[in-house]
């Protein structure tokens, strides 16, 4: 942009054109072996949901087969999956957990 004052000066500004960061969902996948319970505390412990909404986005996974828990900045959403993934394997589940861009 280009402004030009009374007294002859100019002044430029480079446009305003950055655009919001892109944002990602990230997904609980459904398997036959990772108790609901475990489930529903890593929805409460990670995606700040109450007992209520955990258990129905769990429920979701377990009907439909992936279910969104939220929606985040790039780098957020990465670190929630490392640390979903962490968390099942140390306690022996296969429970899957990937980031899409939304
Ligand atoms: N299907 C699992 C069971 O019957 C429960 C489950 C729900 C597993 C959600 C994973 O992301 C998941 N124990």
């Amino acid at each position: 942009m280009v402004t030009k004052h009374e007294d002859g000066t100019v002044a430029t500004r480079q446009e305003q054109k950055l655009k919001p960061p892109p944002m990602y969902q990230v997904f609980l996948l459904n398997d036959d072996y990772t108790p609901m319970e475990f489930v529903v505390a890593i929805l409460q412990e990670y995606f700040n949901k109450d007992r209520e909404a955990a258990t129905q986005i769990m429920l979701k996974v377990h009907r439909d087969g992936k279910g969104m828990c939220g929606v985040y900045p790039k780098d957020i959403a990465s670190t929630k999956v490392e640390l979903v993934l962490t968390h099942a394997r140390k306690a022996g589940h296969p429970l899957q957990c990937m980031m899409e861009e939304a």
